[in-house]
């Protein structure tokens, strides 16, 4: 259990349930947040407050006294550009300025989306080029280099978790290589949170998939210094899903998979 208490912002969202609820049996210290109302029953030892993430002071009020931000608020799929500069641009900077203020460990919900672009057949380390595949893309990158400067101007910690696809089974080919089962996710949050140290540099770049064999397109990362190993695997499901694709030559051709084709007018 961490000494101080954890705010997860985006509690109401899908993740934000899923961990608030394993997080709150191991009895964990639980500020919850989100701008839509918290629709489960509260564990013991968490709170729930309604906030927009635009509201930066409401947001540093929330964060008094915590030790780690989760960040898991904001637009979390493809959107026009001003529907997500709102929550994941502003909302994010005012979760960083509340982890300054705090001196709170930042771990954020980055996602596969913020490297899209780089095709399935590369292979890629925590340091490879950001490519987004859209403006939600975008601002997931955004919030990685926010990470940066903010570890490098103030010393803030992150955890940047590049998602894949955390959902209660993979349900199509794409997913075989992308998926992150909720009980890995779970343990990854508790090592993102636990872990004594994220190492020299103080920031970390996580790839969020399960032991899957058909991950290979993400390799090095930060998972030896934070503790975590995934134990969950997708393989399982290959047999009923791989004959599930798109039929889109852009969709297949991308990690990013379906949102690198929203709106694609490249002519080759
Ligand atoms: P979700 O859309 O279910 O949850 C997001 C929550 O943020 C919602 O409850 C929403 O009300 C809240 N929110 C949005 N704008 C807000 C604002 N201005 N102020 C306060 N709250 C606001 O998304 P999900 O699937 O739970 O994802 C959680 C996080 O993980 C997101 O940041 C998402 O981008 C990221 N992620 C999720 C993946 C997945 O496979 N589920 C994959 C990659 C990243
Ligand atoms: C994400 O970033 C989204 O939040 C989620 O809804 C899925 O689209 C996921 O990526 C994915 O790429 O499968």
């Amino acid at each position: 259990v961490p000494p101080k208490p954890v705010l997860l912002t985006g509690a109401s969202g899908a993740l934000g349930r899923v961990l608030t609820r394993a997080l709150g049996e191991r009895g964990w210290p639980l500020r919850l947040t989100d701008r839509a109302p918290f629709p489960d029953p509260l564990p013991e030892g968490a709170r729930f407050q309604i906030a927009d993430l635009e509201d930066g002071p409401a947001i540093l009020r929330l964060a008094e006294g915590c030790g780690t931000i989760l960040h898991l608020g904001g637009i979390s799929v493809e959107h026009p550009f001003e529907t997500v500069i709102g929550p994941n641009i502003r909302g994010l900077y005012h979760a960083y300025e509340a982890a300054r203020r705090e001196g709170a460990r930042m771990i954020f919900a980055s996602s596969n989306h913020a490297i899209g672009f780089h095709e399935r057949s590369e292979v890629l380390d925590d340091d490879c080029a950001l490519a987004p595949d859209g403006f939600y893309g975008l601002s997931k990158a955004y919030g990685e280099l926010m990470g940066g400067l903010y570890r490098d101007k103030h010393g803030v910690e992150s955890v940047f978790l590049r998602i894949g696809s955390c959902f209660p089974e993979p349900t199509d080919a794409r997913m075989l290589a992308t998926w992150l089962s909720y009980a890995d996710l779970t343990r990854l949050i508790a090592r993102a949170t636990l872990a004594p140290s994220l190492g020299p540099k103080g920031t970390v770049v996580i790839w969020g998939a399960s032991n899957n064999s058909r991950m290979t397109w993400w390799r090095r990362d930060g998972r030896d210094v934070i503790g975590w190993t995934p134990q969950d695997s997708a393989d399982s499901y290959a047999a009923s899903l791989e004959g599930k694709t798109s039929g889109n030559r852009i969709v297949e051709r991308y990690q990013g998979g379906g949102f690198t084709g929203l709106d694609y007018s490249r002519r080759e």
